[in-house]
């Protein structure tokens, strides 16, 4: 969707349930390009790392720090995103870019994610505000319940942080207050056709069961954080360097690089934070 702008209806359901879905805010034609960059771009594709879950089940991704003028960068600094992310997060400095990443859950193999708060990931970089942290995902392939799609506890984000253990190459919140807030809250699957979106709140708790369908599930997701929100312990610094965001139109319509070596990816074997 170009020039899109959130209501403040949607501001208050985010603020209220710790998600949001907003139907078609891609276009088919901008989805299109992202599905044929990811499975044809080079950089994405040798940057590309499995995760695995308790299982040894294998998501496929590919993270790197820094948006830059290839499409998928264009995207995360579009004034669509930015500037969703400006309405929805607490405080009122400067919108800044943690990371993004491709997932690519394939048909059969693809893995599990563990009920988690991505703060449980994020409070470790300590980062100390969760409220000033979010993200958003964008869907490439449709996503339902037979190919592993999120699912959220909602309005849990009103919990506060929960303690998280580690669970196969991922961590995992306490079990025990995930059984108290399935029984309190309720569980949503997050069903999306390839181009809507789902913003959610840092401290929602959220997983993805295996995809043991015939089809994949991949989708987009960057992280948005304020420039105050400053991460004591994430080396990489992107996290508060100010994002100047650009037309919405732009991911079509410029001349973008390619991927380069320039967006930081993250490399598995090297760094310890896996978000
Ligand atoms: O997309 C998924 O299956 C889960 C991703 C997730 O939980 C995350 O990135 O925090």
């Amino acid at each position: 969707m170009i020039n899109f702008k959130l209501t403040p209806l949607q501001k208050i359901d985010y603020q209220l349930n710790g998600y949001l879905i907003v139907k078609s805010f891609l276009s088919v034609k901008e989805v299109n390009k992202l599905y044929s960059i990811a499975i044809e771009d080079d950089t994405m594709k040798k940057h590309a790392f499995d995760l695995n879950d308790q299982e040894g089940k294998k998501t496929k991704l590919s993270l790197w720090y820094f948006p830059g003028q290839d499409t998928y960068g264009l995207l995360t600094k579009s004034r669509r995103m930015v500037d969703s992310a400006n309405q929805l997060m607490d405080g009122d400095s400067p919108v800044c870019h943690f990371h993004s990443k491709l997932m690519q859950k394939e048909p059969k193999v693809g893995g599990a994610w563990e009920w988690h708060q991505d703060y449980g990931y994020w409070y470790k970089n300590e980062f100390l505000f969760p409220d000033q942290m979010m993200s958003i995902m964008v869907a490439i392939t449709e996503a339902n319940k037979k190919n592993g799609c999120i699912q959220v506890i909602k309005g849990s984000h009103k919990m506060g942080r929960i303690e998280h253990g580690i669970a196969g190459e991922q961590v995992g919140a306490s079990q025990h207050y995930v059984d108290l807030a399935l029984k309190t809250m309720e569980l949503v699957y997050v069903e999306l056709q390839p181009g809507d979106a789902l913003f959610f709140h840092s401290n929602i708790l959220h997983r993805s069961a295996a995809n043991l369908s015939e089809n994949s599930r991949w989708s987009l997701i960057s992280v948005y954080n304020r420039s105050a929100n400053i991460p004591y312990n994430e080396p990489s610094g992107y996290s508060i360097l100010p994002l100047e965001a650009v037309p919405d139109e732009a991911m079509l319509q410029w001349k973008g690089d390619g991927l380069g070596e320039g967006s930081n990816f993250l490399l598995k074997e090297k760094d310890q934070a896996l978000k």
